[in-house]
């Protein structure tokens, strides 16, 4: 297995571009395919400042690393969503990780600074750990970008993420989430932050491979509440379609931003959007989720 680029020792071999890299021009091709991401989905530039969500896994590590090494104006934000050990050794691994770099970093915790526990609320509210967890990043994402003045929030969803995402939104064909489904999602609210995924064209593995050789300390275990989840049975699904058909996942990404998404546009547009009465943070209804979930969870401890 010989590098396509340098024709030295080949380490690792991407099936879908028929393509092996040694250690060095691995990392060019990861670098490039980030670089041309930003560039062509206009996701930022070196002026910007840039809040980068970080779990601790190897994608927003990598996401983080490889920003901060090309200069951008970046910050990582780190949410303790209180599940256990999992929520524990991942802040210690991104706090470790912001010491040792140099790099800035905003850490919240939903039980401390707002009293919420996503547990008590799914009963509550008989909602799925993962959808109440879900809301509470998704508001707390957007709110410190908003009052930090951030440019742009970014994620380190990858090409596994994006494929398993499109292929559950087109099985029930979920049109609000299909509209919204994109390495870019511009503000339509003078109070939404733009949301970017610079990896997605980038696999699970390349990302694994691209921390193992940077030596980027990450968490290893899944969040407890990701198992079973049904993205990772479309995941397997995909992984097999991959296997007999190299290069699916990316086509199937590709070719519905090039041809199905715009079918879904006006559905994005057309929601009416409204700021909350008590936050005044955007919202479709006149209470947003997270200050409902504040009130039930005061409501709670008084009683
Ligand atoms: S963190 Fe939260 Fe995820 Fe864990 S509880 Fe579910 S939504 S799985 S990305
Ligand atoms: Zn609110």
């Amino acid at each position: 297995m010989k590098c396509v680029r340098c024709k030295g020792k080949g380490i690792i071999y991407l099936k879908r571009h028929n393509a092996a890299f040694c250690q060095d021009c691995f990392l060019y091709y990861y670098n490039n395919q980030v670089k041309k991401n930003i560039k062509k989905h206009r996701m930022f530039d070196k002026k910007d400042k840039i809040l980068v969500v970080i779990s601790g896994g190897k994608d927003s590590m990598a996401l983080w690393h490889i920003l901060a090494k090309e200069g951008y104006n970046v910050t990582g934000m780190y949410i303790n969503l209180g599940i256990g050990q999992y929520s524990d050794k991942s802040q210690q691994v991104v706090e470790s990780f912001a010491q040792k770099n140099g790099l800035e970093l905003i850490v919240k915790d939903i039980k401390k600074e707002y009293g919420l526990d996503i547990y008590k609320l799914s009963k509550l509210l008989k909602r799925s750990t993962c959808s109440v967890c879900g809301s509470i990043k998704r508001y707390l994402f957007n709110k410190i970008a908003y009052d930090g003045g951030f440019s742009a929030v970014a994620t380190g969803h990858n090409l596994d993420d994006e494929a398993a995402t499109l292929l559950g939104n087109v099985l029930s064909w979920e049109e609000g989430y299909l509209a919204r489904q994109s390495p870019v999602l511009e503000s339509i609210h003078p109070k939404l932050v733009k949301k970017v995924k610079p990896l997605y064209t980038l696999t699970e593995r390349e990302n694994l491979f691209y921390v193992l050789i940077n030596k980027i300390e990450f968490l290893h275990d899944e969040c407890p509440h990701a198992v079973g989840a049904r993205s990772i049975m479309y995941k397997d699904v995909l992984n097999r379609l991959e296997e007999e058909s190299p290069g699916t996942k990316q086509r199937f990404i590709t070719s519905f931003l090039e041809k199905g998404r715009k079918h879904f546009q006006d559905v994005y547009e057309k929601v009416e959007l409204k700021e909350c009465s008590i936050c005044g943070q955007v919202t479709t209804t006149d209470v947003c989720s997270f200050c409902r979930f504040v009130r039930l969870s005061n409501q709670n401890t008084e009683n």
